[in-house]
């Protein structure tokens, strides 16, 4: 299948984040793409940069306000300070309940902490171009599906699956696996499935399609109560408005197995079969790797194999969404081995 990839991100290059109240070097680094791009170049697949513009369709999936923020930010974080180049900017105060989160405020600082749901997503001089790149490779990616393809993989970084509407977090700034789905719908998919297999909870994705029945969103996940993003994911989450029906989260254990994982991936194949979608959205986190250093499940190599199997057996075009992972240097052969796995089950683009 074809590779489209994210020629900007290496401009999305944040020095460090926090641990502990320590300053730590960052876990969502360039070197990562760079080894999922070596991977799939020493096993033969071919890498192509889009040509789609993912603009009309990032208005639809995130708020006007938030993108002409994000847009923007690096100049107005060098207008507060020319020195600020060599500093990374960190909200440090948010609109918790009770406070107005529809006044922007004045202040930086300020914005920046009504745009983010965290302060472990620091912006870099590149991080807009990115994410902007980032987002057209997805809309690429869905436009080859569209266009007849069995599959595509949009092979990016920072990643997207935790921004929201309005809103940056957990290293991600526009939601491209959010973009693929809508994109599909708007190219003629009645109904799009999307299925996030990232060990943590893809929030924004649940959020941004919440009240709809066109997009189903399916997670497995570490369970909320001691993972990250902790405040989303739960099981009880089934949607809301014309939208009830279509969410379904799958929280397991930290620590949780295989044999545990795919018992709950059939459970997730069996909802998404029922949906009777025309195209399939893959947030294709490999965080789940037992060698991961942030998170808690034990996937092997060849498990990632066997996960693309599965999901050729649905029988959908599929879009490939790279989401997160951080054992960098086995982050290639995982994410190819999913790619190939799917192929050699039939799922051949
Ligand atoms: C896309 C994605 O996978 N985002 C994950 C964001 C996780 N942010 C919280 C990171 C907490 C890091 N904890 C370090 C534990 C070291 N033992
Ligand atoms: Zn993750």
């Amino acid at each position: 299948m074809i590779t489209f990839f994210n020629p900007l991100h290496h401009g999305h290059a944040p020095a460090h984040e926090f641990f502990r109240g320590e300053r730590v070097p960052c876990f969502e680094t360039p070197a990562r793409l760079d080894y999922v791009a070596a991977a799939l170049q020493a096993r033969g697949h071919r890498l192509q940069q889009g040509t789609q513009d993912s603009a009309a369709v990032l208005a639809q999936v995130h708020a006007p306000r938030y993108l002409e923020f994000l847009q923007t930010s690096w100049a107005q974080w060098l207008a507060l300070d020319a020195a600020n180049g060599q500093r990374q900017p960190f909200p440090s105060v948010w609109p918790i309940r009770t406070l107005r989160a529809d006044r922007e405020p004045d202040n930086f600082i300020a914005r920046l902490g009504l745009y983010s749901m965290d302060n472990g997503s620091p912006l870099a001089a590149g991080t807009w171009a990115a994410a902007k790149a980032g987002a057209d490779a997805a809309a690429s990616a869905a436009a080859h599906v569209a266009a007849g393809a069995r599959a595509a993989f949009c092979c990016t970084r920072p990643p997207g699956h935790h921004a929201g509407p309005d809103f940056m977090g957990g290293y991600c700034f526009l939601n491209n696996a959010a973009v693929a789905a809508q994109w599909l719908r708007q190219q003629g998919a009645a109904r799009v499935a999307l299925l996030d297999v990232d060990y943590h909870h893809g929030n924004g994705t649940q959020s941004i399609f919440y009240q709809r029945a066109d997009v189903l969103f399916v997670s497995l996940h570490g369970d909320p109560r001691t993972e990250y993003p902790f405040y989303l994911g739960h099981a009880d989450e089934t949607g809301s408005a014309a939208g009830l029906g279509y969410n379904l989260n799958l929280p397991l254990p930290a620590g949780s197995d295989a044999a545990c994982w795919f018992a709950a991936l059939e459970q997730a194949c069996t909802r998404i079969a029922a949906h009777q979608a025309q195209a399939l959205v893959v947030s294709l986190g490999l965080d789940t790797f037992v060698g991961d250093p942030i998170s808690r499940f034990q996937l092997t190599q060849t498990d990632f194999s066997r996960l693309g199997q599965r999901l050729a057996r649905l029988g959908l075009p599929v879009v490939f969404v790279l989401e997160g992972g951080y054992a960098a240097a086995e982050l290639g052969s995982n994410a190819v081995n999913v790619l190939e796995g799917f192929e050699n089950q039939g799922g051949r683009a």
